[in-house]
């Protein structure tokens, strides 16, 4: 797989991270998504490959491009048998995001990012459009840290596992209403809160790079995003584990302010989730045998350089992370519209 598309991903996030920055600062959030989608879209449609989203934009009637259960990539069609060789013809499932953090992006801030992740058929877990509460941390705290334990316990087991005071740790949270219980644990726990107002992904694989100064993801975000988190976390060996969150209290959010928590519930058995309180290990959320996961910095961020634009030309740079050759690359790339007065080197 990594064979075929590695180089091919790259080039589909750069595409949308590219359609997005020219957006950057705009403050116009859906049309930094939406030429993201588009671009993101388009060059998918010329991989050979035989892609299904299964994270995406949303339901098919809500989202005209990459909705869930839109097959995307040339070996797609009917007569792909013509021109596809067999490698190429095996169903794939692909999560994407294609301006994750559509906010930092239209107000100039850091850390938005074009994300994907893929696996073969089956291999990514078909998340609901519901909220997840979310624990990530780096490998030496794998499968220590619980995300059914306190934050206070966690933040103890994590000193323990990274040999570093409590105070040393960075935790990351999203600035919302409800983390205010949350946050003030952690700080009593004497640990150091790093609030952000968007993009829990890239917050969540930090965690999996030493040299980030995060050392953990805490709190409740999307569902989907999750799943996309959860890929790269899988592939680099780090601690990721997703609760969904089923009542509206606790997630105190007004999107949900007509929903009951018994609806939700119900809506998770109809999706054939019958344990609302699950907790899910990285490894279920992106079980396939081989996962890859590749995303390209919109705006600068702490694991990635945003896109900049100069005469004739832009340079961006991605990662792209491997379960198959147990990598993270990350690309440089300048890309070259027309005749460039200069390339810029960095
Ligand atoms: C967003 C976004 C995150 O979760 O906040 C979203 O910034 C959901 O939270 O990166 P709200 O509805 O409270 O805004 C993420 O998309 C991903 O988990």
């Amino acid at each position: 797989m990594e064979a075929t598309l590695g180089l091919e991903i790259i080039e589909v996030v750069e595409q949308a991270a590219i359609a997005s920055a020219r957006w950057m600062g705009k403050g116009d959030k859906n049309t930094a998504d939406q030429v993201a989608v588009e671009a993101m879209r388009k060059r998918m449609n010329q991989i050979h490959m035989r892609g299904r989203i299964v994270i995406g934009e949303g339901e098919r009637d809500e989202a005209p491009m990459l909705y869930i259960g839109e097959e995307v990539g040339i070996c797609t069609r009917e007569d792909a048998k013509d021109y596809c060789n067999p490698d190429e013809l095996l169903e794939i499932d692909i999560a994407v995001d294609p301006c994750e953090g559509t906010n930092l992006c239209a107000y100039g801030q850091p850390g938005s990012m074009a994300v994907l992740a893929i696996s073969e058929k089956g291999g990514l877990f078909n998340a609901p459009d519901f909220y997840m509460n979310k624990l990530a941390a780096p490998p030496a705290a794998k499968g220590k840290v619980d995300i059914r334990k306190s934050a206070t316990e966690n933040l103890k087991i994590l000193s323990e596992c990274l040999d570093r005071s409590i105070d040393e740790l960075v935790v990351v949270v999203m600035k919302r209403d409800r983390h205010d219980e949350l946050i003030k644990e952690i700080r009593e726990a004497g640990a150091r809160v790093r609030l952000i107002t968007d993009g829990d992904v890239s917050a969540a694989i930090s965690c999996g790079f030493a040299g980030t100064n995060i050392h953990a993801l805490m709190g409740i975000g999307a569902a989907p995003e999750g799943v996309i988190s959860a890929a790269a976390m899988r592939c680099l060996g780090g601690h990721f584990q997703g609760q969904l969150v089923s009542d509206p209290a606790v997630v105190k959010t007004k999107e949900w302010a007509n929903k009951t928590k018994e609806e939700n519930v119900a809506r998770l058995k109809e999706m054939n989730i019958t344990d609302p309180d699950k907790v899910y290990e990285c490894e279920e959320l992106a079980s396939g045998q081989t996962v890859l996961f590749a995303a390209c910095g919109i705006t600068s961020g702490t694991l990635m350089e945003g896109v900049r634009f100069f005469h004739g030309g832009s340079r961006t740079q991605s990662l792209v992370i491997s379960s198959q050759s147990k990598t993270a690359r990350f690309v440089d790339t300048i890309h070259l519209n027309e005749a460039p007065k200069y390339i810029q080197l960095k």
